[in-house]
């Protein structure tokens, strides 16, 4: 075992038999949701994924190790907790060294995962290019890590606080396949639409697992973006966000706010301004992925 690595038990035990396991991160736990709801729906993802046949594995640091797994006292804490850093690739030497506890984003989800073996991750939305990077340079570490880490990532596509254009470029830079789960545009997070033609489309998870083991077997390293959209019923259209989006990014820019603040601060900023339905939206959406992405790990742990 890794020194830095601490596996569940029963996530153990179900990677070691060949059973499916789908990665959950804890970013969207600590810094991505209000209390209750990002616990209520912490525990929810991990039920939706052990109903479609999977064992959940949500990750976070703490007591200088990775967790793979964690105990439902544990996702309670890191819903409350006020000390917990958000840890990409860049703070977890710090986070762990300093035995502090950290939610993982993304892109330190991956690299936990694919330690522990795990090849599916689901979350809601991933980090991405920013509107204005040419002159903030603000890109996501998750870009550069799904270009290298062989875990595949379920999420409900690119939020449009991002420039979702130069998102599909960087993603097309690296070599990932972005593959729309079921129809033909790549999702928005909030909306179905997003005025982008998908680079990829496959319909059912088999063809989506086939796409993975090929991609691996042939040694291109990095990750699989399935984009799975937003429940129609719980659809925000991208007109309407776009006024909420305009909005929190003036707020941000009047704050003065940059690096890692930025995300959860846009998150927070267009939660707290749109009376629940971004929320309940979100809600919708990261159940649905762990319904999706469990069904890829169980039809890839057929291959
Ligand atoms: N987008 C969301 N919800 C989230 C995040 C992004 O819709 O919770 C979180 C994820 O953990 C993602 C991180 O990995 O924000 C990206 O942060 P940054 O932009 O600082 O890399
Ligand atoms: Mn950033």
């Amino acid at each position: 075992m890794h020194p830095y690595l601490d596996i569940h038990p029963e996530v153990q035990q179900a990677l070691v038999a060949g059973q499916p396991v789908v990665a959950l991160e804890s970013t969207i736990i600590s810094h991505g949701m209000p209390y209750p709801k990002n616990v209520e729906t912490a525990l929810a993802v991990e039920a939706a994924v052990r109903d479609t046949g999977a064992i959940p594995a949500t990750i976070a640091i703490f007591n200088g190790k990775c967790y793979a797994g964690l105990t439902e006292e544990q996702i309670r804490y890191f819903g409350q907790a006020e000390n917990v850093w958000k840890v990409s690739l860049r703070d977890m030497p710090y986070v762990l060294s300093k035995k502090l506890y950290g939610a993982t984003t993304v892109a330190a989800t991956m690299r936990i995962a694919s330690l522990a073996g795990i090849r599916v991750f689901v979350t809601g939305g991933i980090g991405g290019v920013h509107r204005d990077a040419a002159n903030s340079m603000d890109i996501s570490a998750d870009l550069t890590e799904m270009g290298q880490t062989s875990v595949a990532v379920v999420s409900a596509g690119v939020k449009s606080i991002l420039d979702i254009g130069l998102t599909l470029e960087y993603l097309e830079t690296k070599g990932i396949p972005v593959v729309t789960y079921g129809q033909d545009e790549f999702p928005s997070f909030y909306s179905q639409k997003s005025g982008f033609t998908s680079p990829l489309r496959l319909d059912t998870p088999e063809e989506i697992a086939a796409l993975l083991d090929t991609k691996w077997k042939m040694g291109l390293e990095g990750t699989v973006l399935i984009a799975n959209p937003v429940p129609a019923d719980r659809e925000i259209v991208s007109d309407e966000m776009e006024i909420h989006i305009q909005i929190a990014l003036s707020a941000a820019k009047e704050r003065k706010i940059t690096g890692k603040e930025v995300t959860p601060f846009l998150l927070k900023y267009i939660a707290d301004h749109t009376k629940g339905e971004c929320l309940e939206a979100n809600i919708a959406l990261i159940k649905h992925n762990a319904k999706v992405g469990a069904a890829i790990a169980v039809a890839y742990s057929k291959l």
